[in-house]
Parts: C-alpha cells; sequence; structure tokens
C-alpha cells in the first residue's frame, strides 16, 4: 500500500492540471451603450470611451457604433478640457503597447443630434491577430452618469485560431521560376511545433531536400537547388508543426504549384561567321586555329580542334566577333580527346564586350574531364558583339585543346 501510495505521489507530482485557456477564438467583442436617457436642446448626453491595449505588441482595432435603427454612426469625436478624442468610429487604430485611445461625442444641446445616439458598439481586433484590451466608457446625461460595461468590465483577450493567410507562390500558379522561395504567411506570429513531423516539398514520390526559417508571422521554404522545369510540386505543411502559443495549424495545409517551361535557345549563331570572326590568345600552330572549335566537327583527336601554344593554359581565351550585337546565354563545349580529355578547360569565365577591350563576366563555371557536349547557360547582362571563353586553368597544365564549341541565345 504504501509502495502505491508513493507511486500514486510521483504521478501526481508529474501531472500538471491542464489550464482551460478563457481567451475569445472571434474577433468581436459587443456592448451595449445606456443611452435611452433625456436628449434635446437643453438635455446634452455625453458619450465617452477608452480602450487600452494590454498586448505587449502594438494592436490594430476597429470601433464601430450603431444607432437606434442599426445603422452606423462614424462622426469624428470632440475634444476639450482633458476630454480626449483619438478615435474615429468605424475606422482601423493602432493602438501601441499600454497604450488607450479614447472617443468622445455629445448629442442634444448645442452639438450633435439626439437622433444621432448609438445604443451600441463593436470591437473588432483586426489583421486576425491575438490582441488583449480593456475598455470602459460612461453615458453622461441630466439624469446622471451611466458606466458603459464591456466584456463585464475584464480584460478582453482574443486568441485567433491559427490559420494560413497567404502562400507565395499561390495555390496552382503555374509559370513558377525554377529559384523560387516560398513563403507561407500566417495571421500571426509562429513558432516550430511538434518537429516529428516533416514539412516537405514533394514531387511525386521526391522529396525536395530544403531549408527552413521562420520570421515573425512567415514560414519560408528555400530549395537547396533550383526545382525542375515544368514541374508541378506540394509544399506540405502538417497539422501541430507550426504553433503560435497556444493555437496551432489544425489540420494539415497543402497547396501546388507548377515551374515555367524550360527556356528554348536559338540554333548556334556562330554557324556561318568567316574564318575571321574567331581568335584566341595563341594558337598551338597553324593547324589548330581558333575557327576549328566552331567548324562543326566534333570527336576531334588531334585535328579540328583549337590549341593553346605550349605553355598557355592560365587565362587564354578563345574569342567570337559577331557581325551585331548578341545575348548569349547558352554554351556548348566539348573537350578535345587527346589525352583522356586532360587537354579540356576546367574553371573558365563566359565574358563578353562591346569594344573588345573592357569585358564583363556572364558565366563562371567548371567542366569536366570528358568528351560529352556540355551545356552551360545563364542570364546575359545586356547584348554584346564580342564573346569569349576564358580559360581559367585546366586538367593538363600543357595546353588547352577544344574541339567544338557553340553559342546561343534565349528565345
Ligand atoms: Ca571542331
Ligand atoms: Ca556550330
Amino acid at each position: 500500500m504504501k509502495k502505491l501510495l508513493g507511486l500514486f505521489l510521483l504521478i501526481a507530482m508529474f501531472t500538471i492540471p491542464t489550464v482551460v485557456s478563457a481567451a475569445s477564438t472571434t474577433n468581436e467583442l459587443n456592448f451595449s451603450i445606456p443611452m435611452n436617457t433625456f436628449c434635446s436642446g437643453s438635455n446634452q448626453v455625453d458619450l465617452s470611451l477608452n480602450i487600452t491595449n494590454l498586448n505587449p505588441d502594438a494592436s490594430n482595432l476597429t470601433l464601430n457604433l450603431y444607432k437606434k435603427g442599426g445603422s452606423q454612426f462614424n462622426s469624428v469625436g470632440s475634444a476639450y478640457d482633458g476630454i480626449d478624442s483619438t478615435i474615429t468610429p468605424g475606422s482601423a487604430f493602432n493602438l501601441n503597447a499600454n497604450d488607450t485611445a479614447e472617443y468622445h461625442f455629445s448629442f442634444g444641446g448645442q452639438s450633435g443630434l439626439c437622433t444621432d445616439r448609438p445604443f451600441s458598439g463593436k470591437l473588432i481586433a483586426n489583421n486576425g491577430a491575438d490582441i488583449s484590451i480593456v475598455a470602459s466608457g460612461f453615458v453622461r446625461s441630466s439624469s446622471g452618469v451611466a458606466p458603459i460595461i464591456i466584456n463585464a468590465g475584464k480584460q478582453w483577450d482574443v486568441e485567433l485560431p491559427l490559420v494560413v493567410v497567404s502562400t507565395d507562390p499561390a495555390n496552382s500558379s503555374i509559370s513558377v521560376p525554377v529559384n523560387k522561395i516560398i513563403n507561407i504567411i500566417f495571421n500571426k506570429n509562429i513558432q516550430l511545433g511538434d518537429i516529428t513531423k516533416q514539412i516537405q516539398i514533394v514531387q511525386g514520390s521526391d522529396v525536395v531536400a530544403s531549408t527552413f526559417a521562420i520570421n515573425s508571422n512567415v514560414l519560408t521554404i528555400q530549395p537547396t537547388q533550383n526545382l525542375l522545369n515544368s514541374q508541378t510540386y506540394t509544399v506540405i505543411i502538417p497539422a501541430g508543426t507550426i504553433v503560435s502559443g497556444n493555437t496551432s495549424l489544425k489540420s494539415d495545409y497543402t497547396f501546388s504549384f507548377t515551374t515555367t517551361a524550360p527556356p528554348s535557345y536559338s540554333t548556334d549563331l556562330t554557324d556561318g561567321l568567316p574564318t575571321s570572326a574567331f581568335s584566341a590568345s595563341s594558337s598551338y600552330s597553324a593547324s589548330f586555329t581558333p575557327d576549328k572549335a566552331f567548324n562543326n566537327l566534333w570527336n576531334s583527336n588531334g585535328t579540328n580542334n583549337w590549341s593553346s601554344q605550349n605553355s598557355e593554359v592560365l587565362n587564354s581565351w578563345i574569342k567570337v566577333e559577331f557581325s551585331s550585337a548578341k545575348s548569349i546565354a547558352k554554351l556548348i563545349y566539348q573537350a578535345d580527346a587527346y589525352a583522356g580529355y586532360s587537354v579540356g578547360m576546367k574553371n573558365f569565365r563566359v565574358e563578353a564586350s562591346n569594344d573588345n577591350t573592357t569585358w564583363t563576366t556572364q558565366y563562371e563555371g567548371t567542366a569536366l574531364q570528358n568528351g560529352t557536349h556540355q551545356a552551360f547557360t545563364w542570364t546575359p547582362t545586356g547584348s554584346y558583339k564580342y564573346w569569349r571563353v576564358l580559360i581559367v586553368d585546366a586538367y593538363n597544365p600543357q595546353f588547352v585543346q577544344i574541339s567544338e564549341l557553340e553559342m546561343m541565345e534565349q528565345q
């Protein structure tokens, strides 16, 4: 028995009582205004309200006032002798932490029409965010002062369900760029919740490797590599993975989008150019001139390729002069087969110029040591007459040999 009691105590020590939150889950609070009192040319009635924000953050609120018959009363209030009026009924206003906003208006006497008197009011928490306020007021007439009691005189806490407000890209978007960074915007600031479930981007059955970040009310998902063209991706945010205070996503949230079609390119714009359009930093001999890299003869081994002179690899280059400015966006390259393709370029830059002197880098890349037709694409910075491939280094320090090159514009 003693043992059992001990066990019971142990359980009791670790059982935390469930705290039932008394927060409201709607963003509207109605209240009555005791306005059924004397009002005439000789009986003025004052209406006064004050609202204090108890939240550590600024809150956005609207005060609506309703006349007998239901229409809204939206007149700007009056302020004098310490009675302030900062709220315009019917219009949203921001209230900083612990700040108080007021409304005052007079009916009857020399002031507003008695028929305009509001008999009820409504406080609205805007933007779907949680708020915490306290509010009160009074009606003063010839028969005395009657309090306006809002939320039974207690603090009004609003804790709205956590929901997704919007996504970028939007659900069912098409032509989404393949480098898109995905943002999911919630109605309030969020934190990571149940980490045993995975927030994912999937394409068919494949999960896209991504990084995740939370900033205020935004969840950002960034794929670690570009997405594929013309594919549909689905973002899955399982229930419970994102929370805000005591609230969390109640059900799985998913949305899908489709990436843009792959770009199309022109034919090889170096075709048909005269031999004189091609030049290089050097040539191994008269048999290995730069035009040989543009003669549409591939898979060369010792012939039909451009080769730099012996011992020139670093910063050697091969250049095309077009008859007019081109926006080259794609390069196809094949290394020469000599010495197991080790004479091919390794790190390289594509550069462009309009004066043949000042060069702008368009692309930096690394070619592989093999005989494939290697394609490289980029977004050009403009249109240029001169385009060159600058060899930063090669796999073989002796010289560099290129079997064939092609240059295309995007269409
Ligand atoms: Ca060739
Ligand atoms: Ca060609």
